[in-house]
């Protein structure tokens, strides 16, 4: 600290501010923050110098939390609706008493699974909810859990179940000298999977990572800010990252540029694999993804002839058809080129307060063992648990579906389904046939307006809590544990405080990793942290006096020997029939599908930096970057329209039609229209969307064109026909 902030700090003292260290949670980033705090109210934010790994950085949404905190939008009471329609505020005890009884009503005369928790981005920042949520459930006996993950990118952890684990884990990014970056934008995003670009300060870091020599391949339909610095772009129809990926695995094997030794030892089905791709050659994926040959061959060495630095993806590839089939393509190619760390090597992400990766690291095989499968099942067509939860994408149907095991009541917890799940209209009917909704949010968001009880939720700076999230995605042994830096600003309650009461009033059981919380005496929520991640390399007791992130500089994992013959498969059940459907698929002269032909365009998602989804439209630094979620389009796509950026077009998909305010960009090719989702209001606000902007969501259908494992919807890629309209 230098002498200038010590004497500015002394006249802060003097004014009766208080600086406070902590961490944001606007996002998942988690960046660390200093935080200025009078009578207990936030005044300040700025990112935290000192902290080890963050350095100061700070984004334009983490720097509204001073107005987070008291924005006039802000629900500080809990709301009931009552019979006109109308809120009305009431004490929380009473709000917690009324949904207790009411629950108990549902689980008497309709069983436990008619009770559904749908967990969405926020329970995720609240470091307790997630796992209080999941426990509630199993303590009351209902199936019925639900996170956003199952409608983000489920495919990741899907296709490595049934793939097999490294046990020794993989090398760090920072020691990468080549990556293969697919649909993933984390310079705006702040989001990679381990091994791809770190959230802390993303730009930096990846600048830093190019500084030192490492190349760069990037695979995406728009020139995204992370493309703009990629040595090789290969500028991919949307929706053909199976048939790239899976030629680039073919070009490798031919030109045996692979591990061979690790292949022999570790792999079983390298042959079948090898015959499955035999059809996609490059001149096969050059046509079909729309990409240069010689550049994609080019590619595909330059990714094959580095040592460290593996091929991830971000949510654009898994959200398009076969997502689990892309998945799977970039498990076969980290594997096939060794990118692991080996025996000897310190294996990275060494995720200290998780008590899962608290075992050794050893240089063998995890088996293959599908998540998915076996469990509970939905009873709409023919999906079930996958990786542990209910998928999303069902929770609809299960709630309009009748008979034995409806859906009766709904839990929201930091999630906006209304404008986030697929299929908008029909969301919009199962959230009307509820006979219990209740959100937990901090604003009106579209969907708590539906809701029977609104619970307000606090804010970041209101909680206590660890970076359990981003544990797992730290490169380094970081970790930071924060307590409330200023008082709750109304009668609020925390995710798994919701679940407390509520298994409190119905006296069911919480069981967490470390055993039964009390269900008397309400825990602190030291304890219930301490609870769920017991047996981690360090506690959270010994990190809670750690003012700020703490590094611990002594943790240091080296891959041990392995042992026994367990493989990776290349070939589990349904990947090479699944391989050989897109084969099969028609294609127009110019490469595109045939079923695609009968529209102008394909829309891919996307993310933009001033939001994060629904969250932060309301704040006024904001809106003056914009009001409304743009359909960019390529500059010549928009004049053939015979319109201009700023004009409003007409969006329609088989299923339904939105509208956007177009916006010209040389970022994308002729034929795609790139929008972020989470925009808009319910289906009866239409309004004005260059004020709400609207939700892609309404594009969709969820029992049209699904996954066949995880029923996701196709949330990218989506033909659409684009036309201009006056309204
Ligand atoms: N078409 C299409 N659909 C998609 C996607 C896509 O790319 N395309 N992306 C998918 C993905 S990746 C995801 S993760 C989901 C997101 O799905 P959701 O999580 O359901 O959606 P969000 O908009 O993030 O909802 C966040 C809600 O939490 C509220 N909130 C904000 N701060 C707090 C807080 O501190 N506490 C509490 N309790 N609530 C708070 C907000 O007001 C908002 O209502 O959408 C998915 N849907
Ligand atoms: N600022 C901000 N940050 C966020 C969010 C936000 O709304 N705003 N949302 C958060 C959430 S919920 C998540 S899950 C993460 C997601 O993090 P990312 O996955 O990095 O999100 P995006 O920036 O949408 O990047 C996805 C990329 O996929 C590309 N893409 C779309 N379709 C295809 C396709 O078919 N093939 C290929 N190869 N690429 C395709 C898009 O052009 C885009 O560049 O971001 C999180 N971070
Ligand atoms: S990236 Fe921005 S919103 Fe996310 S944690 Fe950091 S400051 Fe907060
Ligand atoms: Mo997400």
């Amino acid at each position: 600290m230098a002498l200038s902030d010590v004497a500015s700090r002394e006249d802060q003292a003097a004014d009766g501010i208080e600086t406070k260290k902590t961490y944001c949670r606007f996002c998942h980033a988690y960046c660390a923050m200093e935080v200025d705090v009078k009578d207990g109210k936030p005044i300040a934010v700025r990112g935290d110098r000192d902290d080890p790994i963050y350095n100061g950085y700070s984004c334009i949404k983490g720097r509204q939390l001073v107005e987070h905190y008291d924005h006039p939008g802000r629900i500080t009471q809990p709301l009931k609706k009552m019979p006109d329609g109308t809120f009305k505020e009431i004490p929380m005890e009473q709000a917690l008493d009324e949904i207790a009884k009411k629950v108990d009503g549902i689980i008497r005369s309709n069983g436990p699974r008619s009770i559904a928790s749908y967990c969405g981005t926020y329970s995720f920042q609240e470091s307790a909810a997630l796992n209080v949520c999941r426990a509630f459930h199993k303590g009351i006996g209902s199936d019925s859990f639900y996170t956003s993950v199952t409608i983000d990118q489920p495919g990741k952890a899907l296709a490595q179940s049934r793939f097999g684990t490294w046990g020794g884990g993989i090398r760090g990014f920072d020691e990468s000298d080549v990556m293969m970056i697919v649909g993933c934008n984390t310079v705006v995003s702040q989001y990679a999977p381990p091994g791809g670009i770190p959230w802390v300060n993303p730009s930096r870091r990846y600048q830093d990572t190019i500084n030192r020599g490492a190349t760069v391949i990037c695979i995406d339909p728009r020139l995204t800010e992370v493309a703009r610095k990629a040595h090789y772009f290969l500028q991919i129809r949307p929706g053909e990252d199976p048939t790239l990926l899976g030629g680039m695995v073919r070009l490798i094997l031919e030109e045996e540029l692979h591990d061979k030794e690790f292949c022999d030892q570790y792999m079983d089905g390298l042959d079948e694999l090898k015959a499955a791709v035999g059809d996609f050659t490059p001149d096969y994926v050059a046509k079909r993804a729309g990409v240069d040959k010689d550049l994609f061959m080019e590619a595909t060495r330059a990714f094959a002839n580095g040592n460290v630095g593996r091929a991830f993806t971000g949510t654009g590839p898994d959200m398009a058809a076969h997502g689990n089939l892309t998945e799977h393509f970039i498990l076969v190619l980290n594997t096939i080129l060794g990118r692991y760390a080996k025996e000897g090597e310190v294996s990275a992400y060494p995720a200290v307060i998780s008590p899962m990766m608290n075992g050794p690291r050893k240089a063998q095989v995890i088996p293959a063992n599908p998540a998915f499968g076996k469990g509970p099942r939905n009873r709409v067509r023919g999906l079930g648990e996958i990786i542990g939860e209910m998928p999303t994408a069902a929770l609809a149907d299960e709630i309009l579906e009748p008979g034995e095991g409806q859906v009766k009541a709904l839990f929201c917890a930091g999630g906006n389904p209304i404008v986030a799940w697929p299929d908008q209209l029909k969301t919009k009917r199962a959230m009307d046939e509820l006979d219990l909704l209740v959100c937990i949010d901090v604003k009106m968001s579209a969907t708590p307006k539906l809701a029977d009880y609104i619970l307000p939720g606090k804010i970041c700076l209101e909680r206590e809590d660890a970076t359990v999230l981003s544990d797992i995605f730290y490169e380094e042994p970081y970790s930071h544990y924060t307590k409330a830096v200023c008082e709750p600003n109304g009668d609020l309650i925390e995710e798994w405080e919701f679940y407390w009461e509520i298994a409190h009033r119905l006296g069911s059981e919480i069981k967490l990793q470390g055993g039964n919380l009390d269900m008397d005496v309400k825990p602190s929520k030291l304890d219930v942290l301490e609870a769920a991640q017991k047996g981690a390399r360090v506690s959270l007791e010994e990190l809670r006096d750690h003012e700020g992130g703490k590094l611990f500089e002594d943790v240091e994992i080296v891959v041990e020997p392995g042992s026994g013959d367990a493989k990776f498969q290349m070939v589990p059940e349904g990947i090479v029939e699944e391989i050989r459907e897109i084969r099969s698929e028609q294609l127009t002269d110019d490469g595109r599908r045939q079923e695609d032909k009968d529209y102008s365009h394909l829309l891919v998602s996307r993310r933009l930096k001033h939001v994060y989804n629904s969250s932060g439209q309301e704040h006024t630094a904001i809106q003056k970057k914009g009001t409304t979620n743009p359909a960019y389009m390529n500059p010549d796509d928009v004049k053939a329209l015979g319109i201009a950026s700023g004009d409003i077009v007409q969006i329609t998909g088989k299923h339904g039609q939105i509208l956007g305010v177009a916006e010209a960009t040389p970022e994308l090719q002729p034929g795609v229209v790139s929008m972020a989702h989470a925009w808009g209001d319910l289906p009866s606000n239409d309004g004005n969307v260059r004020e709400i902007g609207s939700s892609t969501n309404r594009l969709l259908a969820t029992d049209k064109e699904f996954d066949p494992i995880t029923g996701m919807a196709r949330q990218s890629a989506i033909p659409v026909n684009v036309r201009p309209i006056q309204l």
